[in-house]
């Protein structure tokens, strides 16, 4: 009985009131726009991963903002700042489509025309990434294509007569409903193709031959002090700087390094051929320049590989070069001294991290590391090019937007403990602990001051040798209560003291002491 009173007041209640116009035009904009990335991202998955219209634009936004902008979002968001840029773009273009659908929904030319200006920028992108390929202009054509032609049946549907009550769903639901699947179908399709080209699975079958040189033992007490950053830096905790929007998936089978430039002969190797080498594995201190002093920019690992003097003998260098210019499977560049090779550190081609092949991140399948240098001046990942050139011929990616082309590490160290603002119990003792480097000269003392007053010698830890950094420790006595300053300074194995200076990480790195406020009481 109920049930029939509810259906007659169904029935003779008002009709359903016409969704309106702008609504729908709003949607038809952000489902054809939709569409767009779809087509674009699986176009782009089973072609360059870099020609993906929203990679594309995003690369390029990377290699146009200006140094200060980076700076600042480096600083405000960190690690973050590849996810915030996307979150970003994608914020952006569904303002875009929005727009577009009710352009459209007005004058279906215009909205056209912003289409194809949206598609034109996004060719231009992708097309003029340093990775770019002959077909790098195709997802994005064709995405714009694909969205061009939903927008007009869209917005043709959303201008016609209300739709007809025919059956359950109308002309315009279907309509509608086509193209969201299109668009999701295209762009799930996209990403499982994605995910099947990474490399996790091909990572997980390498073998890795044993050293012919190996690492020295770590020895007893490397990690002495308790609750500061341990000696060993793992792959998942260790630092990540670089210009990738979506980190390259190196097909390891068809990966080569090419050796070339000023050589007597050029120089080709495949992965296999660098494990076929005699292998050498050292702990190495990385650092990036731009680290600001109290940083974490720093990791220390295990890093195996084939001895840059080896494949740099086997091509011959001509006696007047005096770079490697190394280049990245997605055209990033780094220029590195030669003498940084060739004068009797450990640099390396590196294929393994703490005794497994490098993680996608930091640069499967093979990366340079070189003891003492700042990153950006040698630590090129996915390295698939050595041009050996000379500093008044060539420049690389970041010596191009002001740093330096020489970045030697600055002697340094930071304080772990105790945090910033700790507050600590009148009458206890103060543990002041942290790690110090000076990557290729080692480090020889520390000593700590509270609230500018004498400096005190820290304990060090041992270490292996000079390439790594080291923990060291002080237990101070007796603060009184109140606010304290505690400043650290590391001394190298030259004898050179921690400079005071304070200077900015631009052009060749930062320096200054470290410092930690703390209250007793
Ligand atoms: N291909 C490539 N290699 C690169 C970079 C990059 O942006 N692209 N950044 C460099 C910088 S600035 C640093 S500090 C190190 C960081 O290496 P990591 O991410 O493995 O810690 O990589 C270097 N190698
Ligand atoms: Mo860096």
């Amino acid at each position: 009985m109920h049930g029939q009173v509810d259906e007659d007041v169904r029935i003779q209640g008002p009709p359903p009131r016409p969704r309106p116009r702008r609504v729908l035009a709003v949607l038809a904009g952000l489902l054809s726009g939709g569409l767009t990335l779809g087509v674009g991202a699986l176009l782009a998955s089973s072609t360059t991963r870099s020609a993906d219209p929203v990679l594309g634009v995003g690369q390029e936004f990377i290699a146009r903002t200006p140094e200060w902008l980076k700076e600042w979002a480096i600083r405000q968001f960190g690690q973050a700042d590849k996810a915030v840029l996307l979150g970003s773009l994608y914020a952006t273009l569904v303002l875009f489509f929005v727009v577009i659908g009710l352009v459209a929904l007005r004058s279906l030319r215009a909205g056209l025309v912003l289409v194809g200006l949206l598609g034109a920028a996004a060719v231009g992108a992708t097309t003029n990434r340093p990775d770019a390929t002959a077909v790098s202009w195709l997802p994005s054509t064709v995405g714009t294509v694909a969205g061009a032609i939903a927008l007009v049946v869209l917005v043709r549907a959303v201008r016609g007569t209300p739709p007809r009550a025919t059956g359950p769903l109308s002309r315009r639901s279907v309509l509608f409903g086509a193209v969201a699947g299109a668009a999701a179908v295209t762009a799930g399709a996209g990403a499982a193709v994605n995910r099947s080209n990474s490399v996790a699975a091909t990572r997980a079958t390498i073998v890795l031959p044993a050293p012919a040189s190996p690492a020295p033992a770590l020895p007893p007490g490397i990690d002495a002090v308790a609750d500061i950053t341990p000696y060993v830096t793992s792959a998942s905790s260790f630092y990540r700087v670089d210009t990738a929007l979506s980190v390259p998936q190196v097909d390891v089978a068809s990966w080569t390094l090419r050796i070339h430039g000023m050589v007597e002969r050029e120089v080709t190797v495949t992965f296999d051929d660098l494990l076929a080498e005699d292998l050498v594995e050292r702990w190495m201190t990385m650092t990036c320049v731009s680290n600001e002093v109290g940083g974490n920019l720093v990791g220390n690992a295990r890093w195996l590989g084939v001895p840059l003097t080896t494949l740099l003998r086997r091509a011959g260098l001509q006696p007047d070069a005096d770079m490697l210019l190394s280049r990245s499977v997605d055209g990033f560049t780094i220029s590195t001294p030669v003498a940084a090779a060739t004068d009797g550190r450990s640099s390396m081609i590196a294929v393994a991290m703490n005794g497994e092949p490098l993680t996608d991140v930091h640069g499967f399948p093979a990366r340079m590391i070189v003891p003492g240098l700042y990153g950006y001046v040698s630590a090129c990942k996915w390295i698939t090019e050595i041009e050996v050139t000379r500093f008044d011929r060539q420049t690389a990616y970041w010596t191009d937007r002001g740093w330096a082309e020489q970045a030697p590490v600055k002697t340094a160290s930071r304080i772990d403990v105790p945090a910033s603002f700790a507050k600590v119990a009148a009458g206890q003792t103060v543990p002041v602990a942290g790690v110090a480097w000076a990557q290729t000269r080692g480090i020889s003392k520390v000593e700590v001051s509270i609230d500018g007053g004498d400096w005190v010698e820290a304990r060090l830890s041992s270490t292996v040798d000079a390439d790594t950094w080291v923990q060291w420790s002080h237990a101070f006595e007796g603060a009184a209560p109140g606010n304290h300053t505690v400043r650290a300074r590391a001394t190298d194995g030259d004898g050179a003291v921690q400079t005071q200076d304070v200077v900015k990480p631009i052009p060749d790195g930062s320096s200054g002491w470290p410092s930690k406020f703390f209250t007793v009481g």
